[in-house]
């Protein structure tokens, strides 16, 4: 698949997709969000993919935030359509039935902090950046910082990385649980790959129904949260690959998932 802003390529079971606007420190604009939607038609439908990892190109960034350039001169009508098409990108990464890592090499700011954490797992370079400085252009974050951060980091740091603006830089971003692992900038493709070649092992129809779980499961009371678990996890009994886990378990062999 050959896109303009987005670069597509399979290893094996994992999927890496990487913004390529390396000029622009990766900004998001609305071209890359409509390139960034097709390839997620692509993750959705091809059973082949067992986990994906997100990053940057160029080194710099992860993605710079949304394209100010474009959206300086935006009108209403033009805010609203750009906030329409982030927001159903996010919310579909967020809600994609497999897992997502974002591999951060550099800056994520703004929408690119938000892109992150609508990803199951953030993995950073020592050199990571992250900061919501919407506020010092005049805006809102937009594409769910707000929500998203706060409940990462709670609500104190939420909103004081918000109201000021400041750089996060990794070693506190992995103190306050923004991201899971800092590794040397070096290491950061192989350290991303490693983790998603480890979930690709599982049984892929668990670790889709443990997302649908965890996501679902935090816009509702406690309660109602547990029925969605009792429910994916009944399910799980109606697959193969519960048979193939718990028989390679009893038979002390290797398991053979087929993702059925
Ligand atoms: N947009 C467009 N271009 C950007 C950019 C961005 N966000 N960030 C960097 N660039 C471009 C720079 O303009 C520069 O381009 P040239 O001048 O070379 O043509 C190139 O990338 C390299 O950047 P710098 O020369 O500035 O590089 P430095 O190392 O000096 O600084 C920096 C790196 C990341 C600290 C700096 O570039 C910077 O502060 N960038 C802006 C970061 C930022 O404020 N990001 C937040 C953007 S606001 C919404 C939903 C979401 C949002 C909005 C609406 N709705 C629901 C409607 C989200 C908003 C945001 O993300």
């Amino acid at each position: 698949m050959e896109f303009k802003n987005v670069l597509f390529e399979k290893e094996g079971k994992i999927a890496i997709v990487t913004i390529n606007r390396p000029k622009a420190l990766n900004a998001l604009n609305t071209e890359t969000l409509k390139e960034l939607n097709c390839v997620l038609d692509v993750l959705e439908q091809d059973d082949d993919i067992y986990a994906v990892i997100l990053t940057g190109a160029g080194g710099k960034a992860f993605i710079a935030g949304a394209d100010i350039t474009e959206m300086k001169d935006f009108n209403t009508i033009e805010g609203r359509k750009f906030s329409v098409l982030g927001n159903k990108v996010f919310r579909r990464f967020e809600t994609l039935e497999k897992p997502v890592i974002a591999a951060i090499p550099g800056f994520a700011l703004g929408g690119g902090c938000e892109l992150s954490m609508a990803c199951d797992i953030r993995i950073a370079s020592e050199k990571a950046k992250f900061g919501q400085p919407e506020v010092g252009l005049g805006i809102t974050p937009g594409f769910g910082g707000t929500q998203r951060l706060a409940r990462l980091v709670g609500d104190g740091r939420a909103k004081e990385i918000i109201y000021t603006s400041r750089i996060v830089k990794a070693d506190e971003a992995y103190s306050i649980g923004l991201v899971n692992k800092v590794v040397a900038p070096e290491n950061l493709m192989d350290e991303a790959k490693k983790m998603a070649n480890l979930i690709a092992s599982q049984a892929p129809i668990a670790i889709k129904f443990s997302k649908i779980a965890i996501t679902r499961g935090k816009q509702c009371d406690i309660d109602t949260a547990l029925m969605y678990e009792a429910e994916v996890f009944g399910e799980c009994f109606s697959t193969e690959d519960q048979k193939e886990g718990m028989n390679a378990f009893v038979e002390k062999r290797d398991k053979n998932f087929k993702n059925k």
